[in-house]
């Protein structure tokens, strides 16, 4: 009995880590990177520990930050981790954190959705479908 209670209570409070808003942007056959951007919710009571990016059309993948110097310039760098507190979302938006895929063959075209997994060091790896797309949805 006491199974049964404890499997109807899991079903019905969905806890869990989600990708969310997931798209690429188009960028011309030939470029030798791609800029991704998604909101990873962290729904559970635990932190989750973002460590990277994998893609099956992309020989390298990689979680970037910008930031930007006092004469404007832009410049990005490699994040390592990115820690998501319990309860909480990150967003990777345009201008801010994103995921840069490089080496890509084929190169995805608008319209297609193909699949980016995200790595995490306590977590298993989360697969979503991220839209290609020339202008922010
Ligand atoms: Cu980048």
């Amino acid at each position: 009995m006491s199974a049964v209670l404890l499997v109807a209570a899991s079903a019905g409070a969905v806890a869990d880590v989600r990708i969310e808003q997931a798209w690429l942007r188009a960028v011309p056959p030939v470029s030798p990177s791609m800029a991704g951007y998604f909101v990873l919710v962290n729904d559970t009571d635990e932190p989750v520990v973002l460590t990277g990016a994998r893609a099956e059309f992309a020989g390298m993948a990689m979680l970037h930050d910008t930031s930007t110097d006092g004469e404007g310039r832009r410049s990005m760098s490699h994040l390592k981790e990115v820690t998501i507190p319990a309860g909480e979302s990150l967003a990777f938006t345009p201008g801010g954190r994103h995921l840069m895929l490089m080496k890509m063959d084929p190169v995805p075209e608008a319209g297609e959705t193909p699949k980016v997994c995200l790595a995490f060091q306590n977590h298993a790896d989360l697969c979503g479908a991220f839209q290609v797309r020339h202008n922010e949805p």
